[in-house]
């Protein structure tokens, strides 16, 4: 008896998904110094993680919408980094040390 239902909860485990687990963020990789993918599109308000894959440091810089710049200081290798995208509309985000790594979030 005891064993069946030990069964039964390690197959709702698996079965049924976390809704935690599906709200996770998306991510996009910081690697030979650019960004995989190079375009996301992500809902107004959700955030998308930033994963340094490379051995030297970026720093991410987001232009919003609106123009205005938010730098998120350095992050250093094997570091991941939470950018939110608050408001609808075309995000370009940066590296303040590899002019070449830029990638857009469009926000809808
Ligand atoms: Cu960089």
């Amino acid at each position: 008896m005891r064993r069946i239902a030990l069964v039964s909860l390690l197959l709702a485990a698996f079965s049924a998904p976390d809704p935690s687990e599906q709200a996770s963020e998306p991510q996009v990789l910081q690697i030979k110094q650019t960004f995989d993918p190079n375009t996301i599109k992500v809902a107004p308000g959700a955030a998308v993680e930033f994963m340094n894959m490379d051995d030297v440091n970026h720093n991410l810089k987001v232009v919003a919408p609106d123009g205005s710049v938010t730098d998120l200081g350095l992050d250093k290798p094997g570091e991941t980094t939470k950018i939110g995208f608050p408001a609808s509309g075309s995000y370009t985000v940066i590296c303040g040390i590899h002019p070449r790594m830029k990638m857009k979030v469009a926000a809808q």
